[in-house]
């Protein structure tokens, strides 16, 4: 596809999509974050900031939402992750779906609240003491995180409100320069019904079998890395259940969006291990299975910010272009 129908078919999701709730809001919070953060606020901070990606997108088949096509992603990749940047120096721009997993909580039971708290002589609420560790942890490091200004998290649900997410994070982290890094690690719909053509009301199944043309979602990852954020060092992920195409789907990617690395896995051991695929060649990380609890992550994180850190001594030095 040539450039001119890629931007149209991309102007013609965002004109169609329905328009993003508290936009403003989302801005403001932005502007505000990577002001605090940026290396010219003045303050010393001069942090460099990510954009971690996290969970998967929906496509809504109703405009009154009833029933919806799911993309596969707990969310632990993204929390994970935003936990070992922050210990990096990083400040992080989290955008999750809604209801997946979240920094800092990934050691607690799936049901925190109740599972974790009882209340005490009738009155006082109290922790549990098999969790009180957990608790005390969680709520002491993202405390420290968020009121740090460290952690800014955004949520999603929809493919409609991810993509007019993203486009806003990406235009508001273009002051940034090659400090900014985007780490896209949410699972998001290849195809999508577009706004305009979406039965309003819940369909029925009285009028027989469901018949469906869905379009594809135009691919914005090209127009994120060449135009809205042309100096950010940007990082997507490929998921694949054969382990057959993995690497060239990942290589494709690499070179078709111009990405400076793209984080290839398979479902099955996607938290063993993952292949780093640069235009250097590949890197394999896994996690250290001498301890146990031991997350991929953390290697991974490690070598994409030592390579960050590359990126942005070569393009101070005028070495690399973009
Ligand atoms: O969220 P999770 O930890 O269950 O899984 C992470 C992942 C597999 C969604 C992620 O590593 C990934 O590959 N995301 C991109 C998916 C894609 O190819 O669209």
């Amino acid at each position: 596809m040539d450039s001119a129908a890629l931007h149209e078919e991309i102007d013609s999701f965002f004109e169609s999509a329905p328009p993003l709730k508290d936009s403003s809001k989302v801005t403001d919070k932005l502007k505000q974050f990577i002001e605090f953060n940026s290396p010219s606020s003045g303050e010393g901070r001069g942090r460099r900031v990510v954009c971690v990606t996290s969970g998967g997108t929906t496509v809504p088949l109703e405009q009154r939402c009833v029933r919806y096509i799911d993309n596969f992603s707990s969310g632990n990749r993204g929390a994970a992750s935003t936990e070992y940047f922050i210990k990096a120096g990083y400040a992080v721009i989290f955008l999750y779906r809604r209801g997946t997993c979240q920094p800092y909580c990934r050691s607690l039971p799936e049901d925190p609240l109740l599972e974790c708290f009882e209340i005490a002589d009738d009155v006082d609420i109290q922790v549990r003491q098999p969790h009180s560790e957990a608790v005390k942890g969680a709520i002491r490091d993202h405390h420290a995180a968020v009121t740090g200004g460290l952690l800014l998290k955004l949520p999603f649900t929809t493919i409609f409100e991810y993509l007019q997410m993203l486009r806003i994070i990406a235009l508001s982290m273009r002051s940034l320069g090659p400090h900014a890094m985007f780490y896209l690690a949410a699972a998001v719909s290849d195809f999508y019904v577009p706004w305009k053509s979406m039965a309003e009301h819940k369909i029925q199944s009285a009028s027989g079998p469901l018949d469906m043309r869905l379009m594809q979602v135009p691919k914005m990852l090209l127009v994120l890395r060449t135009e809205w954020t042309p100096m950010a060092f940007c990082i997507s992920f490929k998921l694949e259940t054969d382990s057959k195409i993995l690497l060239e789907k990942a290589s494709t990617a690499l070179k078709k969006y111009k990405m400076h690395s793209v984080v290839a896995n398979e479902l099955l051991t996607r938290k063993e291990e993952v292949i780093v695929v640069t235009s250097g060649g590949n890197i394999l990380v896994h996690r250290d299975r001498t301890r146990t609890g031991s997350d991929v992550e953390d290697p991974l994180v490690e070598l994409l910010v030592d390579r960050h850190s590359t990126y942005i001594k070569t393009t101070s030095t005028g070495s690399l272009s973009k």
